[in-house]
């Protein structure tokens, strides 16, 4: 059975994804949209940039502005995490069942599930809080709403896989080396 995802550009069953990341070997600025991703069962596929090759230059010359995360969803070619972000939440309908819901989710952008579905903005903010559980430890103890929101959305089949995969398990937050 293949994977859903991807993270190593060695996966060649997934050449045909629909969408590319290139990005450095951390989830970092893609963490969201990763999460986002597997949660919905969609396939992507990263190319993974070392350091090496980004200090040569030619690849971060080529980029709308001098940096990563790049997306490619078919020939459509974007820059910026949140535009990115915000394309995947327009395209898979993960933007609020109407005009309202869209223009709430778009003001709590990293906030809670407006209405009663999910929307990009949630993939956000469980972001912020998985990184301040790493970092700070225990930090959600006292905040068991939080915390619940945090259990509720980890426990989501797709996202448990992807979140307990070896290949995003291994990768610390950022250049910081944490996990
Ligand atoms: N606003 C951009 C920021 C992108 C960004 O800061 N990229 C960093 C990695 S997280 C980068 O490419 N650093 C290498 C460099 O600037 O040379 C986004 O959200 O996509």
């Amino acid at each position: 059975m293949p994977a859903l995802f991807c993270r190593r550009r060695l996966c060649l069953h997934h050449n045909h994804a629909p969408y590319t990341i290139v990005y450095f070997p951390v989830p970092g600025r893609c963490e969201t949209m990763c999460m986002l991703l597997a949660d919905q069962g969609q396939i992507w596929k990263e190319d993974m940039v070392s350091m090496e090759t980004w200090l040569q230059g030619s690849l971060k010359a080529s980029c709308l502005y001098p940096q990563l995360p790049k997306f490619q969803d078919g020939d459509l070619v974007l820059y910026q995490s949140n535009a990115i972000l915000r394309h995947l939440g327009c395209s898979l309908r993960l933007h609020g069942a109407d005009q309202r819901e869209a223009a709430l989710v778009e003001v709590v952008g990293q906030a809670f599930i407006v209405g009663n579905q999910i929307s990009f903005a949630v993939y956000n903010l469980l972001d912020l809080l998985l990184n301040h559980q790493v970092l700070a430890p225990g930090c959600l103890d006292s905040f068991p709403l939080l915390s619940a929101y945090v259990a509720c959305l980890r426990a989501r089949t797709k996202l448990k896989a992807f979140l307990a995969s070896p290949e995003h398990v291994n990768l610390p937050i950022n250049g910081n080396g944490k996990r």
